[in-house]
């Protein structure tokens, strides 16, 4: 006959649906960061290591040196503008952000790297309902800020500048899309890119772009950075997605920065219950 556990399943099961409920209704927000993150099963990233191992072409296609090159940047003062297929074009400044909030996510670079951030930021649909998108917006384009004076790698043609991404509109209005401010509870590092960078924690770390300066709603898909410049390692949707190799590599394991095991990549980066509906009908070894 087996034996039986102590502590009876359903119990562990009760405890956990417990913490889960008082962590949504905000109940542990003055536990610390650690409490809350064991509660929600994600083992933050050190700090250090989430900023200092960058990628950010614009310093240095070095991730150990972008921390270093990136300090004299200047974030501020700096405007935003939302423009485009909008019935109310807006240009605004850091000042007048909707509300941040802590948003405690998986972050997983193509290139077989992952974090886990509790990065500060809003939802990009806010924004989006502030500029008020006319009913011909399909996609949203993102551009970095050119500033050669103070990004010594747009001195080089290493990538066609500004830097560029895009999402469809319905994963932009999507909640788990943000823009985030900050990170670790401080203003944005520039080497993570401050002053606003996008967070889109289910695809390719590659979509998050960083220094975003423009922001238009566009009819057709757009053309994009990476996609543009090597379309097959590239992909515009770029979901994070164990089954598709990248074509030099496998993509079904990850390092966590900071580790030194291997960990199996989940789905959508671990949101599929959230974003699968998205991709419905699409075959997504295609549009990868
Ligand atoms: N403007 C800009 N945004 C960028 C990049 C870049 O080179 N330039 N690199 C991307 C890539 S490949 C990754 S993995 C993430 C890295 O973000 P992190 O430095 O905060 O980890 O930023 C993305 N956003
Ligand atoms: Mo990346």
């Amino acid at each position: 006959m087996k034996s039986q556990p102590i502590t009876p399943e359903h119990m562990i099961n009760t405890r956990r649906e417990f913490i889960r409920k008082a962590v949504q209704a905000g109940l542990l927000s003055c536990l610390p960061l650690a409490s809350v993150s064991a509660a929600s099963k994600l083992k933050i990233t050190d700090e250090a290591k989430a900023t200092r191992y960058n990628n950010y072409y614009e310093f240095s296609t070095n991730k150990k040196f972008v921390h270093i090159i990136a300090k004299d940047f200047k974030p501020e003062p700096w405007t935003l503008s939302i423009e485009g297929l909008v019935d109310n074009p807006l240009s605004i400044s850091l000042a007048s952000l909707p509300q941040a909030a802590t948003h405690i996510l998986r972050f997983r670079c193509i290139e077989g790297w992952s974090m886990i951030v509790p990065w500060q930021g809003f939802e990009l649909a806010k924004l989006l309902e502030l500029a008020k998108p006319t009913s011909a917006a399909k996609y949203v384009r993102f551009e970095s800020i050119k500033r050669p004076s103070e990004m010594i790698g747009q001195r080089r043609n290493t990538l066609p500048w500004p830097y560029s991404e895009g999402l469809r509109l319905d994963e932009a209005m999507h909640p788990l899309t943000l823009i985030a401010n900050g990170m670790y509870g401080k203003p944005l590092p520039n080497q993570n890119g401050a002053p606003l960078r996008l967070i889109v924690p289910w695809k390719y770390g590659f979509k998050s772009i960083k220094a975003i300066a423009k922001i238009e709603l566009v009819a057709e898909q757009p053309q994009t950075t990476w996609n543009s410049v090597a379309p097959a390692e590239y992909g515009f949707y770029a979901n994070v997605n164990p089954e598709v190799p990248h074509p030099r590599w496998s993509q079904r394991r990850e390092v966590p920065l900071g580790e030194l095991k291997k960990v199996r990549t989940l789905p959508f980066n671990g949101y599929e219950d959230q974003v699968a509906h998205l991709y419905k009908g699409m075959d997504l070894s295609k549009h990868f």
